[in-house]
């Protein structure tokens, strides 16, 4: 081990729809954790990890914290608030703008409890003029004994370079944990359901996307190596909402399962036969056993 080697733990929190996935995918330089227009996209913790000489970050992507409307809501601001006890460094990301809400307010409070470094990443500095950023960062200093504070596009890769110079610089000392190659320890099953529930989230309006989640029945190479099946299942909560999912003669499914396909072929590296299904289970989201099958299971954060 080289004795200046740094590792250690980075938690990237914040509101809904803040750009939090987007800014870990571009920290790593893979999609691995999916994202949205839509608020509430990540619903667990999604491990990544970076490692250059200076050492290694492990990311800890979360769900947006909010107000939950049901045990699933709950269980997301859970998880978030539980990973910042795994964290050596927290990044708390938010949108550009000097307005800052009781969200914000709610999330500075609960930073306090925790002795932590807070870096303030001020995202999405794309969208606004650069006179502007210094008016933000005032008026954050003003709320939090921040670390630092980084304006950055997540989206346009700008000043990361910057931000991983200040992660390093609070992280520990300490061995490297993954060897370099690793980027992920999600298992492969689990991210191509996410990649399906993405392209469902795109692809439909509304209240829907919310109320779905993601099964992977099958998932299996052929023995020849020629490509491999999966069989999957949208689960959604209303009889109305599978006919929308369905479509006209099964257009919209076929949109889903079409885009979803690419994007896992590019990642398996292989071509992929997707069959997919539609069911449903009514309030599953307010249901702890039914949420438990779907992959939501409280066991996991405790
Ligand atoms: N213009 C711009 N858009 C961004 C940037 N970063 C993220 N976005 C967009 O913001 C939206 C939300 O991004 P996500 O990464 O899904 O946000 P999140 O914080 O992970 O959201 P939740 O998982 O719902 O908490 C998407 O449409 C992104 O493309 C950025 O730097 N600039
Ligand atoms: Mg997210």
């Amino acid at each position: 081990m080289k004795a200046d080697f740094k590792s250690g733990f980075t938690a990237i929190i914040g509101r809904p729809n803040v750009g939090k996935s987007t800014l870990m995918n571009h920290l790593i330089g893979q999609k691995i954790a999916i994202t949205s227009r839509k608020p509430q996209t990540t619903r667990n913790r999604i491990q990544t990890v970076y490692t250059d000489e200076k050492g290694q970050i492990v990311f800890l992507d979360t769900p947006g914290i909010h107000k939950a409307k049901n045990k699933l809501g709950d269980y997301m601001v859970n998880v978030a608030q539980r990973t910042l006890k795994d964290a050596d460094v927290i990044l708390w990301l938010v949108e550009p703008s000097t307005f800052i809400g009781a969200g914000e307010r709610h999330i500075a409070e609960q930073l306090k409890r925790c002795s932590l470094p807070v870096i303030l990443v001020i995202n999405k500095v794309d969208t606004v003029k650069k006179e502007e950023v210094p008016g933000f960062i005032q008026a954050y200093r003003k709320l939090y004994d921040f670390a630092e504070i980084v304006p950055v596009s997540a989206l346009r890769s700008l000043n990361l370079d910057t931000l991983l110079d200040c992660i390093f610089k609070y992280l520990p000392y300490g061995p490297q944990f993954y060897d370099e190659d690793t980027v992920t320890d999600q298992p492969q099953r689990q991210i191509v359901a996410e990649m399906i529930r993405e392209k469902a989230l795109r692809c439909l309006e509304e209240e829907i996307p919310h109320g779905i989640a993601v099964t992977i029945e099958r998932m299996k190479e052929r023995t020849d190596g020629s490509m491999v099946d999966i069989d999957a299942t949208i689960i959604c909560e209303r009889d109305s909402h599978k006919g929308i999912i369905i479509g006209k003669q099964g257009v919209m499914l076929k949109k889903i399962g079409s885009s979803a396909r690419y994007e896992i072929e590019n990642m398996l590296e292989q071509k992929v036969n997707l069959k997919l299904w539609v069911k449903v289970k009514k309030d599953w989201r307010d249901s702890d056993y039914l949420m438990k099958n779907f992959g939501y299971d409280k066991k996991e954060i405790e």
